[in-house]
């Protein structure tokens, strides 16, 4: 099989093969891209999100493409608060924590002239193509060149603004494609949205998104007008509508990141910068895994469980206490719930079907949670369990206050719901 068909092919099956997650995995499940320039650390950082420390079960992944895995995104679970023990099945509650699986995707590494068609351009169009949100990886330790070469006191900011660019040159090249064509044939149609969506399909821009960005800049209503400045502005903020990013400032544990991390903030100030340790985040897993450790997610510590450590184990886990105490975290995490909380505005939901015990039919307390888009309704709840659900939607119960809302109640983060249809 041609590699790419089998790449669509294998989606297909992860999004589809599991009969009960199989509408709410087609629509909901957004895909956060892993990006930025060689050696910054994007493999480690995949590695460390995709690092399984539990098996969950019934989640029908099997590896597939070796670039894309499933991380888990972390909310509190109700359980705790209504004093239930919950038998989770389509995520797992930790210590009280429900861990919601989320995929993610290590893209090709990106240098300069990219768009252009050096270096792996054409896996990164394919990559870029399924991300719905970027974690933008720099090396805050300023050790690599802009081309991912060891350097000294190479400057991270500059790596943003490259990589900026180097993703609004993408979008312009294909968006001036054929441009006077498409200019000539927009206002013939009086249509360019559709056109210009047409044109970005591939980059997964929505005529939404295209409506959103020509009003934003003012553009003239005749497009045959437009120069190739407001083009470049249109793909720069088509980027910003359609390619949420946040900055994840790596390698944050070197003794140089502290004032590179300083001035990424000052600079991006618009952005979300997390500074990252994707090294000790893996480190911790992997010893967690070998059962050296019990790695406290909560108080972001650990406890060593093992007599068997070493001394260069100790002074190694010592090092990394020293880290979590100074930045509080190794921010992997913190990564991944801010894109989907933060940057993708998303809220975590849990449909039952007995509202008093909280379960589904079997008796499964608190079974599934639900990771939507903020603004979902109750009857949106109900289509992405089940097409039929949706159809014949009455009303919907919070399970909580046991009060009934209705089809157009906005949900809201950790709302327990059941859904009334007709029968
Ligand atoms: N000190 C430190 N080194 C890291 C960190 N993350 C990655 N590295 C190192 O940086 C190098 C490049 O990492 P890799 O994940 O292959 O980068 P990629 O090319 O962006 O995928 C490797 O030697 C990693 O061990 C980190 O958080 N801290
Ligand atoms: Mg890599």
């Amino acid at each position: 099989m041609n590699e790419k068909i089998y790449f669509i092919f294998i989606r297909y099956k992860i999004r589809y093969s599991h009969n009960k997650l199989k509408k709410y995995l087609s629509e909901t499940m957004a895909i956060l891209g892993l990006v930025g320039k060689p050696n910054v650390g994007k493999s480690t950082l995949f590695n460390a999100m995709t690092e399984k420390a539990v098996d969950i079960a019934n989640y029908p992944f099997t590896t597939i493409n070796p670039n894309v895995g499933i991380s888990y995104i972390t909310t509190p679970c109700p359980c705790k608060e209504l004093n239930l023990k919950c038998n989770p099945q389509n995520s797992k509650c930790i210590d009280g924590i429900r861990h919601i699986p989320v995929e993610v995707v290590d893209v090709a590494g990106l240098v300069p002239e990219a768009h252009k068609g050096k270096g792996m351009g054409n896996k990164f169009l394919d990559d870029l193509r399924q991300a719905d949100a970027f974690v933008l990886v720099v090396d805050a330790s300023g050790k690599t060149d802009l081309e991912g070469n060891p350097t000294e006191n190479h400057d991270p900011v500059e790596d943003v603004k490259f990589l900026l660019k180097e993703l609004d040159m993408w979008i312009y090249g294909i968006l001036s494609k054929n441009w006077d064509k498409l200019a000539r044939r927009g206002q013939q149609q009086k249509n360019i949205v559709k056109i210009i969506a047409e044109q970005l399909s591939g980059l997964n821009i929505s005529e939404e998104d295209v409506k959103s960005a020509i009003n934003t800049l003012s553009l003239d209503e005749n497009p045959q007008r437009w120069r190739e400045e407001d083009l470049q502005n249109l793909a720069g903020t088509l980027r910003k509508i359609s390619k949420p990013m946040i900055i994840a400032a790596n390698k944050a544990d070197h003794p140089d990141a502290m004032e590179n991390i300083k001035r990424l903030k000052e600079e991006f100030k618009d952005y979300i910068v997390i500074p990252t340790s994707a090294e000790i985040e893996l480190a911790l897993r992997r010893a967690e895994k070998a059962g050296l450790i019990k790695y406290d997610r909560v108080k972001n510590d650990f406890e060593i469980v093992s007599d068997s450590l070493n001394e260069a184990q100790r002074n190694a886990l010592e090092y990394i206490r020293e880290y979590l105490k100074k930045y509080g975290s190794t921010g992997v995490q913190e990564v991944l719930n801010r894109a989907y909380f933060d940057l993708l505005d998303m809220i975590v939901v849990y449909p039952v079907e007995d509202e008093n015990k909280y379960s589904d039919k079997k008796g499964n307390v608190l079974p599934d949670s639900f990771l939507v888009k903020k603004g979902t309704t109750a009857r949106d709840l109900a289509y992405m369990i089940h097409t039929e659900i949706g159809d014949k939607f009455i009303y919907a119960i919070d399970a909580r206050k046991k009060m009934r809302v209705g089809a157009d109640y906005q949900l809201k983060d950790g709302d327990i719901i059941k859904i009334v249809s007709a029968k």
